[in-house]
């Protein structure tokens, strides 16, 4: 159904809010380190009309019916399934004093949810700036992603980190988003592997998520625990000469391993983007290979699909592939020669029949803009 069939009012305005990819820098941006992620092409889109009863009315492409809910009513959890994350929108900006009103909200995707793409994130952040640009009200892009987050935090009670948001609102064409989560800093490094006769080639493995939320949350407790153990604010404190200093203080092995994990990326982070500072793209492959080991066996968040896709491309004779995003399913990506994406892609797409595995898919990685207006 249109919007207007759907509302029975013209839009005023739609707005989009991507994706994204994390090249390197995973499961670091809860313990205030390093990440660097670029937006996808594929986006959320909400679009928007107006209203002035103080309600919110949502629909969307992929579901059934209309949700309706009063602004003032809203309450962690009151809202579930998929509307929760508009209505954690909706609630983060009342709960901010930001003056919404009410709004007709049409929800349309080309981004695949669960597939570790940050569906969730670009759902908040569309809804947030649909919601103040329909009111003409500017917030810093930096700010909305800690909005967002907030209301995945706090209203849909996900233990998720800033890095999702902040690359829905802060990355731009062509570029990487390096975000240093302890200094709340960003910088744009240019991106840009056709220019090098590279492809970023991205893989859904369709692997079904398991145990997806509890997983995230049980490895972020360790983090915290570990840092409370060490004596520092978050794991960030820990450099990465004093690693073994550090390790030799834990007295649990796998607390140990989360730990090295989470000290030895924020150590890759800073050494991919000073490759990619010196022009030197190829060299960032054998970083993405040392990530994908170190979440295999130090942090225990892959499955079986995105190790055989990993070890498939670099079999294939990929500069170097990862798993990327939160684990336990979801995309792998894999730098490659230009002429080498097809035939790595078939390798991935043979083996995995080989293996019975669901038929994977892949997706134009060209790094794109955050979020925006578009009519
Ligand atoms: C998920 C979370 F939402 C992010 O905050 C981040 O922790 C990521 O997993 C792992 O790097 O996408």
């Amino acid at each position: 159904m249109s919007f207007e069939e759907t509302f029975g009012t013209a839009p005023d305005g739609s707005w989009r809010a991507p994706g994204r990819v994390n090249l390197i820098g995973e499961h670091t941006d809860y313990n205030d380190g390093l990440v660097l992620p670029i937006a996808l092409p594929n986006k959320i889109l909400v679009t928007a009309s107006k209203r002035d009863d103080g309600r919110i009315a949502v629909a969307s492409t992929g579901h059934r019916g209309v949700v309706e809910f009063a602004i003032d009513e809203l309450a962690p959890g009151s809202v579930g399934d998929w509307a929760a994350y508009p209505a954690g929108a909706a609630w983060i900006l009342r709960e901010s004093g930001y003056p919404i009103g009410g709004a007709n909200l049409m929800v349309d995707s080309d981004l695949p949810s669960g597939a570790g793409l940050s569906s969730s994130a670009a759902l908040l952040c569309a809804t947030s700036v649909a919601l103040l640009g329909l009111r003409d009200i500017e917030v810093d892009p930096a700010e909305v992603a800690r909005l967002a987050q907030k209301a995945e935090n706090q209203y849909v009670g996900a233990p998720v980190g800033l890095m999702d948001q902040m690359a829905s609102m802060c990355c731009t064409a062509g570029h990487a988003l390096f975000f240093d989560i302890r200094a709340m800093s960003t910088d744009q490094i240019p991106f840009d592997p056709p220019a090098d006769d590279l492809t970023l080639l991205v893989v859904d493995v369709k692997a079904p998520h398991r145990h997806v939320d509890g997983e995230y949350a049980a490895r972020r407790k360790s983090c915290e625990q570990a840092a409370a153990e060490l004596g520092v604010p978050a794991l960030r404190s820990i450099a990465f000469e004093d690693l073994d200093d550090a390790l030799a203080r834990l007295s649990d092995d796998v607390v140990r391993r989360r730990v090295r994990h989470v000290v030895t990326e924020i150590r890759r982070v800073e050494d991919a983007v000073a490759l990619m500072r010196a022009g030197k793209l190829r060299d960032v492959g054998p970083l993405f290979t040392a990530s994908h080991a170190s979440l295999r066996d130090d942090f225990e968040i892959t499955v079986p699909e995105l190790d055989v896709a990993v070890d498939t491309a670099l079999a294939a004779g990929a500069l170097g592939a990862r798993m990327t995003g939160g684990g336990f399913g979801g995309c792998i990506i894999a730098l490659v020669e230009a002429a080498a994406a097809e035939p790595v892609f078939s390798a991935i797409e043979k083996t995995f029949a080989e293996h019975g595995f669901a038929a994977p898919t892949s997706l134009n990685a060209t790094p794109s803009a955050g979020a925006s207006r578009i009519s």
